[in-house]
């Protein structure tokens, strides 16, 4: 581990390198030799892919940033009331433009102690560490630069009541099997009887809506898709003729996932020079990039039930477009 820095108030510490390259390069090795192609949605999120990240919530189609924020806006009292929060974690911190509504809600209320984010991006949590200390007099933050995959155990031990935040929908990345098991570990930062999750959830709704969301009409989507290409050529020295990969998004009713796919135009001989890997795509042959799951209230108890972690409270946008919901180890 480095520290990085070190105040009276901030404290941040990193557990990847300047790139991470090397999960990258297993990635992009296990997933492109496999008979269905598939990357993890993480490497999505260069600084082109996280800025357009920033437009897509932006776009009138997508609507699950503006539909947390709104229950954020109505509701950030009730949460630290119901909890008598002391501590925020947040897990995949950003900006934290969303957390400051809760931080808000934890300096009115007087319980307001300490914010514990976790971000891969370093740039991001030694910003909002520095903006945040001066917006909140007398916070303290513990950052954590790292992967919330891997690095959840260095989160430091509770001081006081804490929620750990996991927003934006991201849980939908996993598959549902790994989805258990990352709430099972996020549990294991909770003491039973005293601390919560808040975890943000986006709702099974009409098929029509779900994929304009993940298909604009602006494009900004699929650019985001194919910067994944953009990300590999330039930190594995690969070749994608970008350009010739068609955005595919699409609602797997069975499965209650959006998926988004590359779809090769023609024939592509790939080199990956990093990695010596040569790579064929046949015509039309897709690569998955993502799943983003949906949610109803029943499949989100029972995931949360089989993590060992219970449900408390489900609070919504008027729409019911998304769900941040409470819960947390039963007591005794
Ligand atoms: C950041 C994972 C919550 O799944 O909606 C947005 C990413 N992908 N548009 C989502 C995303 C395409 C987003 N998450």
């Amino acid at each position: 581990m480095t520290p990085l820095l070190t105040t009276d108030a901030i404290v941040v510490e990193s557990y990847v390198g300047p790139k991470d390259e090397r999960s990258l390069a297993d990635d992009v090795l296990d997933g492109l030799t496999r008979p269905f192609k598939e990357l993890p949605p993480k490497h999505f999120y260069d600084a082109r892919g996280a800025e357009l990240f920033d437009r897509i919530c932006e776009l009138p189609e997508y609507y699950p940033t503006r539909a947390e924020r709104a229950i954020l806006e109505e509701r950030s009292a009730d949460i630290v009331e119901a909890t008598g929060a002391a501590e925020l974690v947040e897990l995949g911190s950003g900006t934290a433009a969303k957390t400051r509504l809760l931080l808000r809600a934890m300096a009115d209320a007087g319980t307001l102690r300490r914010y514990v984010p976790l971000d891969v991006t370093e740039s991001m949590v030694l910003t909002c560490a520095d903006e945040l200390v001066d917006e909140f007099p007398g916070l303290r933050v513990h950052g954590i630069v790292g992967d919330f995959e891997r690095h959840l155990t260095h989160v430091p031990p509770p001081d006081g009541p804490r929620i750990v935040a996991f927003l934006g929908g991201t849980i939908g990345n996993f598959t549902p099997g790994t989805r258990r098991r990352f709430l099972r570990a996020i549990g294991r930062l909770l003491r039973p009887g005293v601390d919560h999750l808040l975890l943000g959830t986006d709702l099974v709704k009409d098929p029509a809506v779900l994929e304009a969301a993940y298909d604009d009409s602006a494009g900004v989507t699929a650019e985001f898709n194919r910067n994944v290409l953009h990300v590999i050529n330039r930190e594995l020295d690969a070749n994608f003729d970008v350009g010739a990969y068609e955005h595919v998004a699409f609602f797997d009713r069975e499965r209650e996932w959006i998926e988004m796919r590359l779809r090769a135009e023609r024939r592509m001989d790939v080199h990956v020079g990093k990695l010596g890997l040569d790579v064929a795509f046949a015509p039309r042959e897709e690569l998955r990039t993502e799943i983003s799951a949906k949610f109803t209230v029943k499949r989100l108890t029972a995931d949360l039930a089989a993590s060992g972690l219970e449900l408390r409270d489900v609070l919504t946008d008027p729409d019911e477009l998304f769900a941040l919901s409470l819960s947390g180890r039963p007591a005794g």
